[in-house]
C-alpha cells in the first residue's frame, strides 16, 4: 500500500464551499467551477463531506441514500463531471463514508421500524432496563445513546444525534452492503474515501453500564475493528491500486492506529486522531473555557510523530476540519498577527511526517465566526450544548461565550471569496451567516505575494521537491521551550530543521543548546519562513512574534 506522504489534501465542507445556483447552499457545480483555483493551491486530493441524500440534521453525516446525490448538492452528472474535471487538474476525489450509522430516514432503518426482522437487525435494538435505556451510555451530541420505540419497547443505538442510528456491523448482510456502495463509488472514478468515525464500528458483544465513563471504552477501537477494516479493504478499495483513504478515529490509541495505517495490515492508508485538539478542554470537557495547554500541544504532537514514525504508521495532518474552531483563532492570533500565525501554523504541521490536510479557507486565513446570538448557529450539537447548558444555569453571555470558541460552526461559515455582498460565495442569503471577522478574502489574497495562499503554495512545493520532508525521521528538538515548537526531520545526511514561535513574544533559539550540538553549520539555508530572512544575535536565532522557518542543513 502506497503512503501519500507526497500528496496534500484539501477538505471541502461542501455546504460552504461555493452556491452555484443561488440558493444558498454550497454545491458540485460550485466545487468545479473552483477547481483553476485548486489546481493553482496545488492540492492533490479533494475530499469532499458527505453529499448524499440525507435530510441534514448533522449536515450529510445522517445519510439516507448511500448511492445517490442530495439535490441540494447537484445530481450525480454533476458529480460525475467533477470528478472528470478535477482528474484533468491532476486532481482526485475522496468521498466520505459515512459507516457507523446510517440517517432515521434511510430505507433500511424505516423497514426495520415497520418490524422487518431483516432490517431491525441492520441496527442496534435492545430491550430497556428499569424503565429506562440499556445502559447509561451518553451521545457524543448530549443525553442517553439509546432512543425508545413504543410500537417495540425497545431502544436502539444512536452514539451521535437519535436520527443517525448506529448499524450493526456483526451483521454479514449489512458489511456486504457497505462493500457494494464503496464499489458503487470506485466505478464512478473517486480517488480515495474518508470512513467518518470508523473506529466506533464494532460494539461489544454485551451492553453495559460504564460506571466510570460514557461507554465510549466499550466500542472505540472495538474487538473486531481490525477484522472488519481488513475486510472492508480487502472487498472493495483495496482491489483497485493505489485508492487513498483515511479513517476518522475518535479517542483512539497510537497502538491502534499503526495497526490501521500500518502498508503490511491492508486496513487504511491513513488516519485522523483528535488528541491535539483536546488541548483546550478543561479537564476534558469542551464546553469550557481555556487557553490551549502549549506544552500538552507539543508532547502530543511529538508522542504520535515518534511512535508512529518508530512502527511505520502513517499520520494524517490537520490542525482543522468541518467539527472544530479555525485553527488561526484557536493557536494563533487573528486579531494583532494574522498572516504570521496562519503562516506559522501551516508550516509547523506541513513539515511534519504524514499527510497534510488543508480544510477550505485557512490557506488564505479565515477565522471564527464571531457569531453573537444563538440564531446564528445551525449545528445540531452547538444547539443541542446551548440547551444543556441553559438547563445547568450558565448564562446566556458565558453560553455565547464558550459557542464563540467552541463550537462547530465556527469552521463551517461560508468561503469568503471575495469581499462583495455575498463574499462571491452566493447571490442570495447564505444558509449560515459569514463570519463576522473583516478584511479577509481569497480575491485579497491572490493579488498578494505575501499572502497566506501564496506562503502555502510554497509549503505544499516544498514537500512534493524534497524526499527528507516526505519521508525523512522526525525529532522534536527541546521539548520544553515554552514557546518554541522546534523539530528536525532526516533522511540520510540531508536534515530539515523546523522552527516555530507559537507566541507575540520574541525568543532565542541557541542551536547548540536546541539539538544541534555543533551549533548551526554554515551552510545552512532557509527554504521558506514568514519573515525576511534570519535575525542573529549572539550565535542564537532571535526568533520574532510567531515566526517559522524552515532551515535545510548540509552536513
Ligand atoms: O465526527 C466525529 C466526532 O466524534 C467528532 O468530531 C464530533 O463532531 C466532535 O467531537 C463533537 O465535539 C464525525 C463527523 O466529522 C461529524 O461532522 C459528524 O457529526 C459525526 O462524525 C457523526 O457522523
Amino acid at each position: 500500500m502506497k503512503n501519500f506522504n507526497d500528496s496534500v489534501i484539501y477538505q471541502i465542507y461542501v455546504k460552504s464551499f461555493m452556491d452555484s445556483n443561488g440558493d444558498g447552499l454550497g454545491d458540485i457545480p460550485g466545487i468545479t467551477s473552483r477547481l483553476d483555483y485548486l489546481e493553482k493551491l496545488g492540492v492533490d486530493y479533494l475530499w469532499l463531506t458527505p453529499v448524499f441524500v440525507s435530510p441534514m440534521n448533522d449536515n450529510g453525516y445522517d445519510v439516507a441514500d448511500y448511492y445517490k446525490v442530495d439535490p441540494s448538492f447537484g445530481t450525480l452528472e454533476d458529480l460525475e463531471h467533477l470528478i472528470s474535471e478535477a482528474k484533468k487538474k491532476g486532481m482526485g476525489i475522496m468521498l466520505d463514508m459515512v459507516f457507523n450509522h446510517t440517517s432515521t430516514h434511510h430505507e433500511w432503518f424505516q423497514k426495520a421500524l415497520k418490524g422487518d426482522p431483516k432490517y431491525k437487525d441492520y441496527y442496534i435494538f435492545r430491550k430497556g432496563k428499569d424503565g429506562g435505556p440499556p445502559t447509561n451510555w451518553m451521545s457524543k451530541f448530549g443525553g442517553n445513546a439509546w432512543a425508545y420505540v413504543p410500537e417495540f419497547d425497545e431502544y436502539y443505538l444512536h452514539l451521535f444525534d437519535r436520527t443517525q442510528a448506529d448499524l450493526n456491523w456483526e451483521n454479514q448482510e449489512v458489511r456486504e452492503e457497505l462493500y457494494r456502495i464503496v464499489n458503487f463509488w470506485l466505478e464512478k472514478g473517486v480517488s480515495g474515501f474518508r470512513f467518518d468515525v470508523v473506529n466506533l464500528i464494532s460494539k461489544p458483544d454485551s451492553f453495559m453500564d460504564d460506571e466510570i465513563g460514557d461507554g465510549r471504552r466499550f466500542y472505540t477501537d472495538g474487538p473486531k475493528i481490525h477484522q472488519y477494516l481488513k475486510e472492508l479493504n480487502r472487498r472493495s478499495f483495496g482491489r483497485v491500486e493505489d485508492t487513498i483513504t483515511v479513517g476518522e478515529m475518535s479517542s483512539t490509541t497510537l497502538e491502534n492506529c499503526v495497526r490501521y495505517s500500518h502498508p503490511d495490515e491492508d486496513e487504511l492508508s491513513m488516519v485522523f486522531n483528535f488528541h491535539h485538539l483536546k488541548v483546550d478542554y478543561d479537564e476534558g470537557d469542551k464546553w469550557s473555557l481555556m487557553d490551549f495547554d502549549f506544552q500538552e500541544l507539543k508532547d502530543i504532537f511529538d508522542h504520535w510523530q515518534s511512535g508512529m514514525d518508530e512502527h511505520g504508521g502513517n499520520m494524517a495532518l490537520f490542525l482543522s476540519n468541518h467539527d472544530q474552531p479555525r485553527a488561526l483563532s484557536r493557536f494563533g492570533d487573528d486579531e494583532n498577527y494574522p498572516k504570521e500565525s496562519a503562516k506559522m501554523l501551516a508550516t509547523t504541521l506541513h513539515m511534519l511526517k504524514g499527510t497534510p490536510y488543508i480544510y477550505q479557507g485557512e490557506e488564505f486565513g479565515m477565522t471564527n465566526a464571531y457569531f453573537t446570538s444563538i440564531e446564528e448557529y445551525r449545528d445540531v450539537e452547538s444547539t443541542n450544548y446551548y440547551n444543556i447548558l441553559k438547563e445547568e444555569g450558565l448564562a446566556e453571555e458565558k453560553i455565547l461565550q464558550i459557542l464563540q470558541a467552541k463550537s462547530r460552526d465556527n469552521g463551517r461559515t461560508p468561503i469568503l471569496w471575495n469581499d462583495d455582498e455575498g463574499h462571491g460565495f452566493t447571490s442570495s442569503t447564505p444558509w449560515i451567516p459569514f463570519s463576522r471577522k473583516e478584511g479577509v478574502s481569497a480575491e485579497r489574497d491572490l493579488k498578494d505575494e505575501s499572502s497566506i495562499f501564496a506562503y502555502y503554495q510554497k509549503l505544499i512545493q516544498l514537500r512534493k521537491e524534497n524526499p527528507v520532508i516526505q519521508k525523512g525521521s522526525y525529532k522534536m528538538v527541546d521539548k520544553n521551550h515554552k514557546k518554541l515548537f522546534s523539530y528536525l526531520r532526516t533522511l540520510d545526511k540531508k536534515r530539515v530543521l523546523v522552527i516555530s514561535n507559537f507566541y507575540a513574544e520574541q525568543v532565542y533559539f541557541d542551536p547548540a543548546h536546541h539539538g544541534l550540538p555543533d551549533g548551526m553549520p554554515e551552510n545552512y539555508k532557509v527554504l521558506l519562513g514568514n519573515y525576511d530572512g534570519l535575525s542573529w544575535d549572539n550565535g542564537k536565532i532571535s526568533v520574532r512574534p510567531y515566526e517559522t522557518m524552515v532551515l535545510s542543513i548540509e552536513p
